[in-house]
């Protein structure tokens, strides 16, 4: 399956439908020399382009808006734009984006503009109490917006295991808690402000449950974990909760009845594609269920160089998802 645009790399692409169209916001790969290593220094992006198609057929143009935010737009930003995502709400378009503040830890900073695809005006600060990667900002049906974030390794989740504003540097880099019965980090969810600018409640831990325990997965199973690029999508009134497993390279899901979790382990999405990240989203166009999500197929290989792709997912009677695999 050849890629959504071949312009330039892109990746993590968040994909929304606004005025009847799709708009992708993703992250906007780059050539470095920077030495690869397992803390994702290599991922240096340095700024964002948004995209909008009018149809998910493989030959229709996609228009690319230019580039709508770079680091020096940002006075808090040091380096490394990582995952975006965008929300609507009450007449605005809300920009959210990963990046590393001065001291070198990962804020989540907002940026707001009155059309889809920008102008977007960055707050002067990050968002207060945010902190890791990865944020996806869900509206639901009754219009109260809730933050999703985190991200391990590089993400520095793992360094806030004593408490929210309590950031451990001793856990920076490739590291994670394991060991037998040690329960996996769960990713992190707060309910926006009505003005979708701040965190209107503490930030909370989400529990992913093993079904056949009702417990807590746990840190060691590599294959189900939470890792980073959390998604929340609705089906059928269900909360489905998906993620990427990291180090074993699987998009995976969980369901559950309520924002807040828990969420029950339902399975795969998608199978490894080429190269080490997978990130996504989910949405629906059309009345047909769509997967956006990246590879190196491109770059033939180069882990940081990645390229947008989309294809139609498909859920069962019983609402679990139908694993896919790369194309
Ligand atoms: O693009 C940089 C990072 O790689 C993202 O924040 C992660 O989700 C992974 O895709």
């Amino acid at each position: 399956m050849a890629p959504l645009i071949t312009s330039m790399y892109t990746a993590d692409p968040s994909a929304h439908v606004f005025e009847g169209k799709v708009y992708i916001y993703p992250s906007h790969d780059r050539e470095t020399d920077i030495q690869f290593n397992d803390n994702g220094d290599q991922y240096d992006m340095a700024d964002y382009h948004v995209f909008s198609t009018d149809s998910l057929d493989p030959a229709a143009p996609v228009t690319d808006h230019g580039v709508v935010l770079k680091t020096e737009d940002v006075p808090w930003v040091s380096k490394q734009l990582w995952a975006p995502d965008a929300a609507y709400k009450d007449g605005k378009y809300y920009l959210y984006f990963p990046a590393r503040d001065k001291e070198g830890i990962f804020r989540v900073g907002v940026a707001v503009g009155d059309r889809p695809e920008g102008p977007f005006t960055p707050d002067p600060e990050p968002i207060k109490g945010s902190y890791s990667i990865d944020p996806a900002t869900f509206v639901d049906e009754d219009d109260q917006a809730y933050m999703y974030f985190g991200g391990l390794w590089g993400g520095q989740l793992q360094c806030y295991q004593k408490g929210n504003d309590l950031f451990d540097a001793a856990w920076q880099g490739p590291k994670e808690p394991s060991g037998e019965g040690v329960p996996a980090l769960g990713p992190r969810v707060a309910k926006m402000t009505d003005d979708m600018r701040q965190f209107a409640t503490e930030v909370k831990e989400i529990e992913i449950l093993a079904p056949e325990t009702g417990k807590p997965i746990l840190a060691d199973d590599h294959d189900r974990r939470f890792f980073e690029a959390a998604w929340m999508h609705k089906y059928n009134g269900k909360y489905y909760f998906s993620y990427s497993t990291g180090d074993t390279h699987y998009l995976a899901y969980a369901t559950g009845d309520s924002p807040y979790g828990p969420f029950t382990y339902g399975g795969r999405i998608l199978e490894p594609v080429l190269g080490w990240t997978t990130h996504h989203s989910i949405v629906e166009f059309k009345g047909r269920w769509w997967l956006f999500h990246h590879d190196c197929e491109l770059s033939k290989g180069v882990d940081h160089l990645r390229s947008v792709k989309v294809k139609e997912i498909f859920y069962d009677k019983d609402g679990k998802i139908v694993t896919e695999k790369p194309e």
